[in-house]
């Protein structure tokens, strides 16, 4: 669950206000805390949830402003909270997902040169799908990864591990 109030998602960071910021963080990182703490007493065998992110949480990305503010202490508490709940057996994840057509992202623009962007420069040359979300989710979820709580998990094509397009990348070779 995400919001940020549409003026706090244009322009700059430094003019958000105290109150634009409060309900970012409140309703992007806060209900992460609140629904974990909901369904600790009802994972009595265990569990696994997840939480979902972007990039903009460690990078600065244009107009992503609060929301990259709000990611960032939606990651922590998902260390924290993993910290917390493990020894009930309870994993707590994130999902860093690349650009998506959704219904959030129809409010967003730029999203169109994103989606654009990502298949030019992500190592697997494509954008990403709602489908490779929810089967990293489904992995997540069930005992595949027993072994695993608090990491971020990428989904974003391989975008994040790249500094710069490789310069050959679209040469015809012959
Ligand atoms: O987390 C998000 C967006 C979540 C979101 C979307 C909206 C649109 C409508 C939060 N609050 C609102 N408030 C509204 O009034 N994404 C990862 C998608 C997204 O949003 C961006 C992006 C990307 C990517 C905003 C600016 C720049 C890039």
């Amino acid at each position: 669950m995400a919001f940020a109030n549409r003026e706090d998602l244009l322009g700059r960071t430094v003019d958000t206000s105290r109150a634009g910021f409060a309900t970012a963080l409140d309703i992007s990182c806060y209900s992460l805390i609140a629904l974990a703490r909901a369904a600790e007493p009802l994972m009595t065998g265990g569990g696994s949830m997840i939480a979902m992110t972007y990039y903009g949480a460690t990078k600065a990305t244009p107009n992503y402003n609060v929301m990259g503010i709000a990611k960032a202490a939606l990651e922590a508490s998902v260390r924290y909270l993993a910290v917390d709940l493990g020894p009930k057996n309870i994993r707590v994840h994130g999902i860093s997902a690349g650009p998506v057509r959704t219904l959030a992202a129809s409010g967003v623009s730029g999203m169109r040169g994103m989606l654009k962007v990502m298949p030019e420069r992500a190592p697997l040359g494509r954008n990403i799908t709602v489908d490779d979300v929810g089967a990293t989710a489904a992995y997540l979820l069930s005992d595949l990864s027993a072994g695993t709580t608090g990491g971020i998990h990428f989904v974003d094509a391989g975008f994040n591990i790249t500094a710069m397009r490789h310069p050959d990348r679209d040469k015809k070779s012959g």
